[in-house]
């Protein structure tokens, strides 16, 4: 009885310290595969690779999940499960070494070749973009044999009487593995960073600056969300896990595909254009109904209409297909581009140059589209193609590959279960059509009669409106309901649908308490 104790208790503390090597293998790993990627660029770190790869492979309702539920914190949740899963699988791999070597090191090779392969395949990757993940691999079966060998010594009572070797062995892993992620970090900071390239940008002014803002362009009421979204509260919705860093010095931009003149464009070059400044909302179509995926801001930039009849773009081709630095592709329908609404390729947003996440140093923007047709950001090549010739990305993981904006209304205040006194209540939000524009916007209270809100000016048919509307309340449960009709006066559709796969519908509405 005692006996069996004492061998469940060294049972015990031999998974124990094969977890522990696993884990510190892994690490030592991990850490070279940082280091490495300084050199080869961030994107090529195993976990991000694995993690790129992840995100690509993932069909379309989890990442619509994924978006939905974590939102811009949709990467770090699963940049934590890449991690949850290495360490679980290597604290196996550092058991199992213990008895059977080459059991514990496949599981190192598996996750080696994994991120390799995760590595070459994205689609801007070459061959050397899988040098990280192999180092990483042969780093972690380094660690791991080393480990184990001084592990095993220990435990021979004729040889070594202390049983320290592989506490040391850890310790000096542990320490270089710290040296190694630290120096590739310091690495990093000072190749491609590009906040010095970004604060060194001098936007000129425009030479055709936004229209004049109305009188009454904005409604103020205390919580509506602001005519203009500050660049930090606008929504970012991308792929990317590392951001693209592109020094404005080094960027280009090739025009080419179906064109009689391909063109090259610097950043200097598209600066001395001159300048066209509007005022656009831009909205993501994985936007539940009420959702926080818009945002309205000052762009700056030069038409791309210019820029594709310059390139002497061809009549036959019906889709602008775009790429970034980080291998998206996204397809604009051509027509939209060439038509005379405002298609940006924009270099400013609200007075500053584009900020790094949202596409530093260069992106387009098309009023009327979702920003998965229309909206790429760190673009550096246009391709005039056609839609049956050519999938973009989000076209092949089947959304609508047009991607033309909803009529949508959203009720910004009160806020849902907000505690509000009787008598009169203010209800009020925002509503966007892009390109079509907005009409007018309706509310009601419990199912009453539809009642006209009062709206901010139209600035253009590509912004939203701001929306107020006032209601006498009694205590109890109240619910608001908003819809809007755009600009042809079609109203809002009731029946609700999700995102996918060509964007939410239905009435957004707000429950409260309205206390005596
Ligand atoms: N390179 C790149 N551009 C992209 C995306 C992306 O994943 N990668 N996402 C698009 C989507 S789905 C939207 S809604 C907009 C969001 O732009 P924002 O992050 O600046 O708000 O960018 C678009 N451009
Ligand atoms: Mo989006």
């Amino acid at each position: 009885m005692q006996g069996m104790t004492i061998n469940n208790r060294q049972r015990g503390v031999r998974v124990l310290i094969g977890a522990v090597v696993g884990v510190i293998a892994a690490g030592s790993g991990l850490a070279i595969g940082e280091l490495a990627a300084a050199v080869t660029g961030p994107e090529t770190s195993p976990v991000l690779s694995v993690g790129s790869a992840a995100i690509d492979l993932a069909p379309t309702p989890v990442k619509e999940f994924a978006i939905r539920t974590f939102g811009t914190a949709d990467k770090l949740v699963l940049i934590s499960g890449v991690l949850a899963v290495l360490v679980l699988t290597s604290a196996l791999g550092g058991i199992l070494a213990k008895t059977r070597f080459a059991l514990g090191a496949v599981i190192f090779l598996v996750f080696g070749v994994l991120g390799v392969l995760a590595s070459v395949t994205r689609v801007s990757a070459g061959l050397a973009d899988g040098i990280p993940s192999a180092l990483a691999s042969l780093a972690a079966l380094g660690v791991l044999s080393l480990l184990v060998r001084c592990w095993r010594k220990g435990e021979e009572p004729a040889t070594d009487p202390s049983r320290r070797g592989v506490l040391i062995a850890s310790v000096a892993s542990v320490a270089g593995a710290a040296v190694a992620a630290t120096a590739g970090r310091l690495l990093r900071a000072a190749g491609r960073d590009v906040s010095e390239s970004r604060a060194a940008v001098r936007l000129p002014e425009p030479a055709d600056p936004a229209p004049q803002l109305p009188a009454g362009y904005r409604t103020k009421v205390q919580g509506i969300s602001p005519y203009f979204t500050p660049n930090k509260d606008f929504y970012r919705v991308d792929t990317v896990l590392s951001l693209p860093s592109i020094p404005a010095e080094e960027w280009m931009l090739r025009i080419g595909g179906d064109v009689k003149r391909p063109i090259e464009l610097t950043f200097g070059e598209l600066l001395d254009r001159g300048l066209t400044e509007r005022d656009l909302t831009l909205s993501c179509v994985s936007n539940q109904v009420g959702g926080p995926y818009v945002g309205t801001a000052r762009w700056l930039g030069v038409p791309l209409g210019d820029l594709l009849r310059e390139a002497g773009v061809s009549g036959t081709s019906d889709q602008l297909l775009s790429r970034s630095e980080d291998g998206m592709t996204i397809g604009t329908p051509m027509e939209a581009v060439l038509d005379g609404r405002d298609a940006l390729l924009t270099v400013g947003m609200n007075g500053e140059p584009l900020p790094v996440n949202h596409g530093f140093p260069a992106r387009m923007i098309v009023p009327g589209f979702y920003g998965y047709t229309s909206a790429t950001k760190w673009v550096v090549e246009l391709t005039a193609t056609r839609f049956d010739q050519v999938q973009a990305y989000w076209t092949q993981r089947e959304w609508d590959p047009r991607g033309v904006v909803e009529t949508s209304s959203r009720i910004d205040v009160p806020r849902p279960f907000e505690r509000v006194r009787h008598g009169d209540v203010t209800v009020a939000g925002v509503a966007w059509a892009q390109h079509r524009g907005i009409s007018a916007v309706q509310v009601r209270m419990d199912g009453g009669p539809w009642q006209d809100a009062e709206l901010s000016e139209q600035v253009s048919a590509d912004t939203w409106r701001q929306w107020r509307s006032t209601f006498t309340a009694r205590p109890g449960t109240r619910r608001f309901e908003v819809r809007a009709a755009d600009g042809k006066g079609d109203l809002q559709t009731s029946k609700r649908t999700p995102p996918f796969p060509d964007g939410a519908s239905g009435w957004h509405s707000v429950a409260v308490t309205v206390t005596p």
